[in-house]
């Protein structure tokens, strides 16, 4: 009866620190360490090496550490019969609501242009946005998406929210589905990406969807590199219909060193770091899950096989 941790960074060992200080007696392991196979009933998983999972022939659920499973699905050895769940975290939230509001405020007042400028000795101020002008869409407003909407409508930003359902969040515009996609684009300024990666979300950010935004849109993706067509971005922001992008999240991570986005003056780039799940703040739920199911009790934090999120 035990949980094993399978992930390529560093931090295996504060997870199982964390697991550990709810509960001392929980057999944790790392999968690097000599641990027994058949009585491993959890993975608690982070872009794991892929077909690893399949040995574990007495797992009863996969629990991702973040809230993307994409990577998950993505392996093909996974079982396709075992249930997924994944982070629902109030400090994730809170952390990816401050780095997007941080990324807005950078764009509204030309930061990034001045430090540029700074590094060319230029003086030279720019025509500023306020609040007041801006017009604000989140593409997905799930746990995430919610959150940041609230967060911006306090900020008095003019909101407006995509998802797949229709939404009831005060103070927000809902758009939902593929036929009122066009009707949110048309009046939104600063576009961000908060959508789960899936089937029917990837390349969403695309040539067809930015010539729907307003001449001199920004773009801010913290969802998934798979979202975004790089080629597409690059070319609209140079033929000058989309003022810059900035990025969290690559095809590719870390991005690879020759990317065209490293030199491009109006794409900012931060290294997948967002919002991280902090182990003491999630430990709390993954344990939970571990005792809903030796308890045969319905886990939290489901993921929907059939849509992927
Ligand atoms: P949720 O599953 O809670 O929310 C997803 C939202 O996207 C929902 O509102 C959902 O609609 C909407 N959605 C899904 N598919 C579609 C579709 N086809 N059309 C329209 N809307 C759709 O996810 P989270 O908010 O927890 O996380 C979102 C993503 O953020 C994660 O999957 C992950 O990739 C990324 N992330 C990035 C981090 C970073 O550091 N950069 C950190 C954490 C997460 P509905 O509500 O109607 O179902
Ligand atoms: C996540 C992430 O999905 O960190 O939690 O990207």
């Amino acid at each position: 009866m035990a949980i094993v941790i399978v992930r390529q960074d560093d931090k295996i060992l504060l997870w199982k620190k964390a697991l550990k200080q709810i509960n001392p007696e929980l057999q944790v392991y790392s999968f690097l360490e000599d641990h027994p196979i058949n009585e491993i009933e959890v993975a608690l998983v982070w872009k794991h090496p892929a077909g690893i999972l399949s040995k574990y022939h007495n797992l009863k659920y996969i629990a991702s550490s973040g809230a993307g499973v994409d990577f998950i699905f993505e392996d093909a050895s996974v079982p396709k019969h075992l249930p997924i769940t994944r982070v629902v975290d109030k400090m994730l939230a809170n952390d990816m609501s401050e780095y997007i509001i941080a990324v807005i405020f950078n764009f509204l007042k030309n930061l990034n242009s001045y430090k540029l400028m700074q590094t060319k000795a230029i003086w030279s101020s720019k025509p500023y946005y306020r609040i007041c002008d801006l017009k604000v869409g989140i593409l997905g407003l799930g746990a995430l998406g919610s959150v940041l909407a609230k967060d911006l409508v306090k900020f008095g930003f003019n909101t407006r929210g995509w998802s797949a359902s229709q939404k009831n969040i005060d103070g927000i515009r809902s758009y939902a589905g593929k036929e009122q996609l066009s009707d949110f684009l048309a009046e939104t300024q600063v576009l961000i990406c908060l959508l789960p990666l899936t089937n029917k979300t990837k390349n969403i950010l695309n040539k067809q969807l930015f010539k729907q935004l307003p001449k001199g849109a920004h773009i801010i993706n913290a969802a998934r590199g798979g979202h975004l067509v790089d080629a597409e971005l690059i070319e609209m922001i140079d033929n000058g219909h989309l003022s810059g992008a900035s990025l969290d999240v690559f095809h590719k991570e870390p991005l690879e060193p020759g990317h065209l986005f490293w030199a491009h003056e109006k794409i900012n780039i931060t290294p997948h770091c967002a919002s991280v799940s902090d182990t003491d703040s999630v430990a709390p739920q993954i344990i939970e899950n571990y005792y809903r199911m030796k308890k045969g009790l319905p886990l939290l934090y489901l993921v929907s096989k059939k849509e992927g999120y």
